[in-house]
């Protein structure tokens, strides 16, 4: 698959705002954007650091897939994302490889990326994303 870099990692937060806080306060980090995702039933916050980004995920659902993470295991980290090319061809490959997909098909995630979820069960516990940055 060879992603190209860690795009972001999610970290689910009960208060965005408390979060945010931390965040440039204490390691000093610039948000950059507050997005509401509603098919997702978040909303995000984003830092840059590096190359990769931080995502702060705040549940706007108890029932959404933040809402029910937060719930089971607390606040902590919910996902890693890499960035790979050739979005729709790496998910056939994890498909053809065995690995459950949640999402068969890219679909659209915050920062107007491609992006598509492998499922846990079958990365070892690690929900993980593939993004496609559809402008590059
Ligand atoms: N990391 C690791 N395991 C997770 C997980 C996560 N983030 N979220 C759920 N799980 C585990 C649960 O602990 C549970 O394990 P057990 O069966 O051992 O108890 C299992 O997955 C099923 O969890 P569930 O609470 O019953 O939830 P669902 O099956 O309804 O959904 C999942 C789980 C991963 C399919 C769903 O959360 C999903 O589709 N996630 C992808 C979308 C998403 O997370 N969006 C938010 C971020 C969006 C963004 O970045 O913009």
């Amino acid at each position: 698959m060879k992603p190209t870099h860690i795009e972001h990692l999610g970290i689910a937060v009960k208060s965005l705002e408390l979060a945010i806080a931390y965040y440039e306060n204490v390691l000093g980090l610039t948000c950059y954007a507050v997005e509401e995702v509603p098919e997702q039933k978040v909303r995000t916050a984003f830092f840059k650091v590096g190359q990769t980004k931080i995502e702060l995920l705040e549940s706007t659902d108890p029932e959404g897939p933040v809402g029910k993470f937060i719930e089971k295991k607390g606040e902590g980290v919910h996902h890693i994302a890499f960035a790979v090319e050739g979005l729709q061809s790496k998910l056939d490959l994890a498909a053809e490889r065995g690995v459950l997909l949640i999402d068969k098909q890219p679909r659209k995630g915050a920062e107007g990326l491609n992006i598509a979820f492998l499922h846990p069960k079958s990365t070892f516990g690690v929900l993980t994303e593939l993004c496609e940055n559809p402008n590059k």
